[in-house]
């Protein structure tokens, strides 16, 4: 089956972004999208993700560090549209090592009331 490039229809994080599975919105560009984590591990949990599929941390080059730049540039903005006011958290998990259980590219932000992680 043809796709659009950068779009892998048997991906979750593309079909959100396709629209063909709902998320909670926070923030689209043409480069992202941004929405509400659905197993939240902070009081404010979004994922900021590219809009073409990237698999994981680990496919990342060189090439890529306008886009890394982009998606962490946006999370002061973001966390301060959501109220997180006294700090936050990021993480990208990168393979099974990493913990990362869906591989499409993504950033975690967290925020909100501690305690909700350890360390
Ligand atoms: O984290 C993958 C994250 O993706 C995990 O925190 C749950 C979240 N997730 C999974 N499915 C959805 C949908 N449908 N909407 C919103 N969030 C979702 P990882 O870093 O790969 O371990």
């Amino acid at each position: 089956m043809s796709h659009e490039p950068g779009h892998d229809p048997n991906c979750l994080f593309c079909k959100i972004v396709a629209g063909q599975i709902p998320s909670k919105k926070v923030y689209e560009d043409e480069q992202v999208l941004v929405f509400h984590d659905i197993h939240p591990w902070a009081p404010v949990h979004v994922l900021i993700i590219p809009k073409q599929h990237i698999a994981t941390m680990a496919e990342v080059t060189r090439e890529h560090a306008p886009l890394l730049g982009h998606m962490n540039a946006l999370v002061p903005e973001l966390m301060k549209q959501l109220g997180v006011t006294n700090g936050f958290r990021t993480v990208m998990n990168t393979g099974p090592d990493g913990g990362q259980e869906v591989y499409h590219l993504h950033l975690h932000a967290m925020g909100g009331p501690r305690p909700w992680l350890k360390g």
